[in-house]
């Protein structure tokens, strides 16, 4: 059996789904629906339905996915072995890290029958670069990847959102080094770059190596740098009674102070007087990761979403503010996509003949242009042969002329011994 959840309601099916609390809100909303109240005979059974809930989400486990983000050595991996109270792995960062990149790891933990799937995710690197200019570009990418994964296998034809491991960040804890002066625009930077992304949880590292008065400075001076730069952390849920008090008295005393030194056990941590340890463990992990889990989804998830589908040509309104169905932007785009299809085709058809038209003109002009040569040459040629013609004939007058000279001179030399002969015998 599937609850019944009306159009337009903000939070997605799967979600309210596998969340009781998300239950018991969709519930008072369905109370403002004018309806007719009746009353039953008798039990019928469905007041079970958030125990069943309860146990389907029991069987089906949790994830919850961590960032942690702060310097190398500042203490990421102590407080999450700390939190957990369990030895996770941990492969200390070098200092000597080109840039920054991140490092996922999924742990499966078991607590009273509940399954939780853990992932922690560390950035190795952050703050060891001397340009630190794009040092919060790998971590925005690692969120808006998890959040694209997941928007992908909601597009798809065949989901299977039920058993999908959902790697969307769920929490970022900051870790901010105690300087005592103020926060590194490296901080600011990178907070106010993830604040829309990611529900933030600011935290002062190593605690102890700062006097309680100067943390207490430090504290006051760190929210009112983040306030008057407009990063917006994580506000701890105030709506619901049972947790509101505990919350609004937790929202104003943020930014947590962490001390998590080896020899600190958890116990030893309680009595630390200027160490927030248990508050963030209870803040973090027993009262509100439920409504970490639902921020992520129903704000930060939906606002990626919205402007990538937006970015996609997807709209829930015409221009004349009529509602729009995706079917209706569906075929819009696809007519839209074929118009400029047919317009592109055009205009390459038009470019192909205009091109064709373009060498037939200029192959004309190179065939004129032979042409024009072969009919000047074709002249000088006749120019020449008429030339030599010419010659061969003044040559051949010159010849004749030189042989008729040859014969006159021959006959006057025969003539010439005999009249001798003559003159002689004379
Ligand atoms: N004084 C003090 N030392 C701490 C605290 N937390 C951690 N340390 C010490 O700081 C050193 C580094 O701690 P890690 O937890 O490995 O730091 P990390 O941020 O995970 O370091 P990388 O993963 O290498 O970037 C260790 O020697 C810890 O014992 C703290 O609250 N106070
Ligand atoms: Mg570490």
């Amino acid at each position: 059996m599937q609850p019944f959840i009306a159009k337009g309601d903000q939070v997605a099916h799967s979600s309210v789904y596998s969340c009781p609390l998300l239950l018991l809100r969709w519930v008072e909303s369905r109370k403002t629906i004018k309806k007719r109240n009746l009353s039953l005979g008798g039990h019928v059974g469905f007041d079970s339905l958030p125990d069943q809930l309860v146990s389907k989400s029991v069987t089906q486990g949790f994830c919850f996915n961590i960032l942690c983000v702060g310097e190398t050595g500042i203490g990421k991996s102590t407080l999450m072995n700390t939190l957990f109270n369990t030895m996770f792995e941990n492969e200390e960062a070098s200092h000597y890290q080109n840039g920054v990149y991140l490092r996922p790891r999924t742990y499966d933990l078991l607590e009273s029958n509940v399954h939780l799937k853990l992932t922690i995710v560390d950035t190795v690197g952050f703050g060891d670069q001397i340009n630190k200019d794009e040092s919060y570009r790998p971590i925005v990418d690692y969120i808006d990847t998890q959040f694209e994964n997941y928007l992908q296998e909601e597009l798809k034809i065949k989901r299977s959102l039920f058993n999908y491991h959902d790697t969307r960040i769920h929490i970022c804890l900051y870790f901010i080094a105690p300087t005592g002066h103020s926060l590194k625009s490296l901080d600011l930077v990178t907070m106010k770059k993830l604040d829309s992304k990611v529900n933030i949880i600011p935290i002062i590292a190593k605690a102890d190596t700062i006097s309680k008065s100067e943390l207490h400075k430090f504290k006051i001076k760190i929210m009112s740098e983040l306030v008057s730069n407009g990063v917006q952390i994580y506000q701890f849920p105030t709506d619901d009674e049972t947790v509101s008090e505990i919350n609004a008295s937790m929202n104003v005393s943020l930014a947590f102070c962490i001390t998590c030194v080896a020899h600190l056990v958890t116990a030893a941590l309680e009595n630390e007087s200027h160490c927030d340890f248990v508050k963030l463990r209870e803040m973090l992990i027993r009262v509100n990761m439920e409504d970490l889990r639902e921020q992520t989804h129903a704000r930060h998830y939906e606002l990626y979403r919205r402007c990538k589908l937006e970015e996609m040509g997807f709209k829930d309104t015409d221009p004349d503010s009529q509602p729009f169905s995706l079917q209706e932007t569906y075929e819009a785009k696809r007519k839209e996509f074929l118009g400029d299809l047919q317009r592109k085709e055009e205009e390459m058809r038009q470019m192909f003949v205009n091109k064709v038209k373009e060498t037939e003109a200029e192959l004309k002009e190179k065939e004129r242009e032979l042409h024009d040569k072969f009919e000047q040459l074709k002249r000088m040629h006749q120019d020449e042969k008429r030339k030599v013609e010419e010659k061969r004939r003044d040559l051949e007058e010159e010849m004749n002329a030189f042989n008729r000279k040859k014969v006159a001179a021959e006959t006057l030399s025969l003539s010439q011994p005999l009249k001798k002969e003559k003159d002689k015998k004379k």
